[in-house]
């Protein structure tokens, strides 16, 4: 057994629901601890989109997450460790985590060919062949300095057949061995395994399985929320999260929807990330516990009540809806910054508010009760 000393990622279970899987905890990294369940916005570029670090801050946000895939391809890992690390690169000094590239590589990129090593693929930035392998895949992510660290996996899309979701689990194995193998700084950074598999219980079942006998100091479930639809994701997570190691974090990664978070809670996640938020409010779709509203809609014109009424973000306090729609039309950037902003901490309320419930041991009450825990889609 490694001396807890030497682990940089740990989880502390502080209370479990009666009626559920949902759990209190904090997770606890070298460059501070958050609180969970937690919910990190995404800064894919190393900025999260259009918001200053002191305003996500103000959200609640406790951890924020950056994407390898782009942050190697530009500026470069290198250039990032030249300016410092991440840390000092996203001017963020609390926990952050780094995907692998993992997800981004097959969903993003032009991939021109995928092997048992490596997967490669054309530049978006200037069209060059680049390899990605386990081993750079974490490379990249010591030299980038996040506090937790993905392994690098394939995953494929929710449809893909029982046969590619096995030579997806088969990879996914074997490159999280490679990329234990590989991480050079493992006191400071934890690496965290990634369950694939679909929505085949025997699948999921083995990857746990062997992901758990590897020992990493964390757990995410991947491959879900990519077309498999709500009640198959459920089912999934009602079967896989349970078999996660008690005491240590387990994350769900690009999920979701309120409703999918809360779902995802019930069984036992702690960690989320997901770009909704911030990609909705660029787009003017705005969260309130009554569902979502375009602020771009006419109604809007002349309104001067706050996005969404009680909530106590900045743009909340500051700005008329009629206001922020004007932004949006004239093509101004506080529009996608104030609703970014709001939806942010739309979503950190729900996390405190879903936080205070197990702290109360009312959690199954709430979920029950609060209409933001029933929002998803089309809402
Ligand atoms: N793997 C990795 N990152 C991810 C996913 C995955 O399966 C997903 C799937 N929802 C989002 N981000 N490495
Ligand atoms: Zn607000």
């Amino acid at each position: 057994m490694t001396p807890v000393s030497d682990v940089p990622v740990r989880y502390q279970l502080i209370r479990k629901d009666t009626l559920s899987g949902a759990r209190l905890g904090r997770v606890t990294t070298p460059n501070g601890a958050f609180d969970t369940p937690a919910f990190m916005p995404v800064g894919t570029q190393g900025t999260i989109k259009g918001l200053l670090p002191d305003h996500v801050a103000a959200t609640g946000s406790q951890c924020i997450l950056a994407n390898t895939y782009h942050l190697m391809l530009r500026p470069g890992e290198k250039t990032v460790a030249a300016l410092g690390d991440l840390h000092r690169f996203m001017a963020w000094p609390g926990p952050i985590l780094t995907d692998s590239g993992g997800f981004q590589v097959f969903s993003l990129a032009d991939i021109n060919k995928v092997t048992d090593e490596m997967v490669v693929f054309k530049s978006h930035i200037d069209g060059a062949m680049v390899e990605l392998t386990p081993k750079r895949s974490i490379h990249v992510q010591n030299d980038l300095g996040a506090d937790i660290i993905m392994a690098f996996d394939e995953c494929p899309p929710g449809d893909a057949p029982w046969e590619v979701q096995r030579r997806a689990v088969d990879r996914t194995l074997r490159w999280a061995e490679k990329c234990k193998v590989a991480h050079q700084r493992p006191t400071e950074q934890g690496l965290f395994g990634i369950v694939q598999g679909g929505v085949n219980e025997d699948l999921r079942g083995e990857c746990a399985q062997k992901l758990i006998e590897m020992d990493f100091p964390g757990y995410a479930v991947g491959g879900l929320a990519v077309g498999e639809g709500f009640d198959a994701m459920k089912k999934v997570l009602g079967f896989v999260t349970p078999m996660l190691p008690e005491n240590k974090p387990r994350y769900l990664m690009g999920v979701g929807f309120p409703r999918d978070i809360v779902t995802a809670v019930l069984t036992g996640i702690d960690m989320f990330d997901c770009t909704i938020p911030t990609r909705n409010g660029r787009n003017a779709y705005a969260f309130t516990a009554a569902g979502a509203i375009r602020i771009r809609n006419s109604r809007f014109t002349k309104d001067t009540g706050p996005i969404e009424e009680g909530c106590d973000c900045y743009a909340c306090r500051t700005f008329t809806r009629g206001a922020i729609r004007h932004y949006f039309f004239a093509g101004e950037m506080l529009g996608p910054m104030l609703v970014s902003l709001h939806n942010i901490r739309f979503y950190q309320r729900l996390m405190a508010d879903l936080r205070q419930s197990l702290a109360d041991g009312t959690f199954t009450r709430f979920v029950e009760n609060d209409p933001r825990c029933r929002l998803g889609p089309a809402a």
